[in-house]
């Protein structure tokens, strides 16, 4: 595709990078790691940081803007984070423009010590602007509340400072994390990623159901047969949120004439704000089936040289072999809509809602937990329905299904599209093989 010429806005964002330089060189890029803790990098697919078992882990983030690509091939202004250069001397400089959409996956494990740094590199396209950024971790108990990222109550970066949070994982789940410095614009904008936290039931071999559910108790499609399983969404006692595969997909929209305007440094509508484009991890379909990186050829520093790294490099195309249990981590992280989803033909088993499990069975523990009582309110449905901030976990059983390929896709149908193009938005694959 030709490079677009630049227009008077990128070459002041470029009088703007130069203008950066000698701030990138006397930024305070200061990391906390105690010794001994592991260091985790960028993960194999870009998508994220590294997974790691260590008890003590660090990543480091950086903050600022950057450009998205829609799947008509129009660019889209935004905010974002991305995993910081491993070398201190280049984080200013490979994080500008560098934003991601989502932001950086976070996935953790129950107990773990983190220690995430943040480093904001500022906005080189709205050098007007110095706002700071934070990380929340939504929904989340917080070590302490100066960790929480709300401007009021707790700390935020400026541009070319750095931050370390610390976070002590008591409580697995499925969340979402987003800066919360002015949080409409900042998440409008696209400063929201997956997060969440692994179980430490997770290696522990438990068969659910412990025999074979029949009659009223069954799948709408069929008797629900034991299983066995090792990785778990919850400590749930009984085995009951086991999966095989899982995927994260986070629901999101953007109202683009409000990044366009932000673009072009004008005011912002934010009580006409509503939903443009939608996408899942950032994407709308094609892209979100496309398994290739998706990015927008960011406008520096001469158009010769563009970041090797794509702005949305999350697919959500989804792969299950038949007979294994699908978990699927929903989030929805719009500021404007409530989506409903669904995917024809495929059974949900809600097993989490809001970061909790949906079911508990303390008897099937090895000792039990004396005076606990069971609960469950998880059920079977074929469609869920998330506001914004929320999240859901599912489980989809494809034991009983055909292979081939089924659609999951929002019924709010007016946003099955790409702005003014039919077919798109939220929409992707999973593929029963
Ligand atoms: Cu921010």
């Amino acid at each position: 595709m030709a490079k677009p010429n630049k227009t008077p806005l990128q070459r002041a964002a470029l009088a703007a990078l130069a203008l950066l330089a000698p701030m990138a060189a006397q930024a305070g890029i200061y990391p906390e790691c105690p010794p001994g803790a592991v260091q985790l990098g960028v993960n194999a697919a870009g998508t994220g940081l590294e997974e790691s078992a260590a008890p003590r882990v660090c990543g480091h983030l950086a903050a600022g803007d950057g450009w998205m690509q829609m799947p008509s091939g129009e660019r889209s202004y935004i905010f974002g984070f991305s995993v910081a250069d491993p070398d201190p001397a280049n984080v200013m400089t490979r994080g500008i423009f560098n934003a991601k959409f989502p932001a950086p996956t976070l996935i953790f494990r129950e107990r773990q010590e983190v220690y995430l740094a943040l480093s904001n590199v500022g906005m080189a396209h709205r050098p007007d602007l110095f706002d700071p950024h934070s990380i929340h971790f939504h929904g989340f108990p917080q070590a302490s509340a100066i960790y929480d990222g709300v401007p009021e109550a707790s700390a935020t970066v400026n541009m070319g400072s750095s931050f370390t949070y610390y976070y002590k994982l008591n409580d697995p789940g499925t969340y979402v994390y987003h800066c919360h410095v002015e949080a409409t614009e900042h998440m409008q904008m696209g400063m929201i990623g997956n997060l969440y936290v692994r179980p430490r039931q997770d290696g522990t071999a438990f068969t659910f159901p412990a025999a074979a559910l029949t009659g009223a108790q069954a799948d709408v499609l069929g008797p629900l047969a034991p299983r066995p399983a090792s990785r778990f969404a919850y400590n749930d006692g009984d085995g009951s949120t086991g999966y095989d595969v899982e995927a994260a997909l986070q629901l999101s929209s953007f109202d683009q004439g409000y990044h366009l305007l932000h673009e072009a440094v004008q005011p912002l509508p934010f009580e006409s704000m509503r939903s443009t484009h939608t996408f899942i991890n950032g994407r709308g379909y094609p892209d979100t089936v496309n398994v290739a990186t998706t990015t927008f050829d960011p406008p520096v520093p001469d158009d010769a040289a563009p970041l090797p790294e794509s702005s949305q490099p999350n697919p959500s195309l989804v792969v299950v072999p038949r007979g294994q249990r699908l978990l699927l981590r929903l989030s929805n992280v719009s500021v404007v809509d409530y989506f409903t989803v669904t995917a024809l033909g495929l059974d949900f088993r809600i097993v989490g809602v809001g970061a909790s499990r949906t079911r508990f069975d303390p008897a099937r523990l090895p000792g039990g937990l004396p005076g606990v009582v069971p609960r469950d309110w998880s059920h079977r449905t074929n469609s869920v329905t998330l506001g914004g901030g929320e999240s859901v976990d599912v489980i989809v059983d494809t034991d009983r299904v055909p292979a081939g390929i089924y659609t999951f896709y929002t019924t709010n149908l007016q946003y099955l599209s790409n702005g003014s193009e039919d077919r798109g938005g939220i929409m992707t694959h999973i593929v029963v093989q």
